[in-house]
């Protein structure tokens, strides 16, 4: 497995606050790490669910691998970057997951939002008995109330769901993990429970900025140029040791981003060699539970083009960057990985 570039950086044009949004600090119940979050815009108010893990600390989770416990929380914003409220329960409390599901359920986690036809969706990870389960899930407009609608075979997470039916079908991005391969694949449903025709999308055996594994990151926002979307990508290096909380820690995370073609989001038509976002402040690289790990999980267009690009750092912290929409574009089209697959193979 190779090795890949020592330091890799943000793209130029991208804008990084200079603290974490959300952290445990915010949080009114017991709270150690927040972050993986998903966000959305709906009814007015930005609303972020984002995964809480409490419950351990740093010594014993060394010693004895004692796990944090999860939870889903919920925080509301009225303009997406501060003064967030954070609810004063938990969405989704997994010591009653546990026990409601006759102990196959451990946990759900990293949630992603998408509103379709005005409603809002969850996509969540479950590690179950049988192992990683993606799940689709209704909650009600007031984010009290979760309903799991549809659970995948194990292994896969990572699923994203786009905002609208293409082609009279929902569509969604998900991530199978397959011996040591991981792609993103793209299904499609009638109804958002049955899902079929899966294509892969991107495998992960001749991506830049990677030599591990790959994964969906936030819900596709759609453009005039396709479906600009987010993905993770990991690089493992074996000569990395201690890193936050882990004695041994291998992997770094990091963002890219793509277009998916609009009549056939299957289909990729740009991607950028470069990454979008990669782990650069003192907060992602030298803080919290496993350090140079990007997740991003939401992401959303303003109307006068901004995006918002919403991620966990460090699996500790919750965190906002932003760009131009025309400026992402460019750097996917004007550094499209595709043009030099074609090359390599002529
Ligand atoms: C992945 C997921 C994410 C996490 C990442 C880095 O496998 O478990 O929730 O952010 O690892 O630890």
């Amino acid at each position: 497995m190779g090795i890949v570039t020592p330091i890799l950086k943000s793209a130029p044009f991208l804008k990084k606050l200079d603290k974490p949004i959300l952290t445990a600090a915010d949080m009114p119940y017991e709270s150690m790490l927040v972050f993986n979050a998903g966000v959305t815009k709906f009814k007015g108010k930005y609303i972020m669910v984002f995964r809480n893990d409490y419950g351990t600390t740093p010594e014993r989770y060394v010693v004895e691998r004692h796990m944090p416990g999860t939870s889903i929380g919920v925080a509301v914003s009225d303009n997406g970057v501060d003064g967030w409220k954070v609810l004063p329960y938990h969405l989704m409390d997994n010591h009653k997951t546990l026990e409601e599901s006759g102990r196959e359920i451990r946990r759900f986690y990293d949630p992603r939002i998408t509103i379709i036809e005005g409603k809002p969706y969850l996509c969540l990870a479950a590690d179950t008995k049988h192992g990683v389960r993606g799940c689709i899930a209704t909650v009600d407009d007031d984010f009290t109330k979760v309903n799991v609608i549809s659970m995948s075979v194990p292994n896969n997470r990572n699923m994203v769901l786009f905002p609208e039916k293409i082609n009279g079908r929902y569509v969604r991005l998900e991530r199978p993990m397959m011996g040591e391969y991981h792609e993103i694949w793209c299904s499609f449903s009638p109804d958002l429970i049955h899902w079929g025709d899966s294509t892969l999308v991107l495998d992960d055996r001749t991506m830049p900025f990677t030599n591990s594994k790959i994964g969906p990151g936030a819900p596709p926002v759609k453009t005039e140029k396709g479906w600009l979307t987010t993905f993770h990508a990991v690089d493992v290096d074996d000569s990395r040791g201690k890193n936050g909380w882990e004695n041994h820690w291998k992997l770094r995370y990091t963002a890219g981003i793509m277009l998916l073609d609009l009549e056939n989001p299957a289909k990729i038509t740009h991607m950028a060699k470069y990454p979008l976002i990669a782990a650069e402040k003192p907060y992602e690289t030298d803080e919290g539970f496993r350090q140079n790990v990007i997740f991003p999980g939401g992401m959303i267009l303003e109307d006068n083009g901004e995006v918002k690009f919403y991620y966990g750092a460090s699996d500790t912290y919750e965190c906002l960057a932003t760009a131009n929409v025309n400026d992402l574009i460019d750097y996917c089209i004007n550094n499209n990985w595709l043009d030099e697959q074609v090359i390599n193979r002529s």
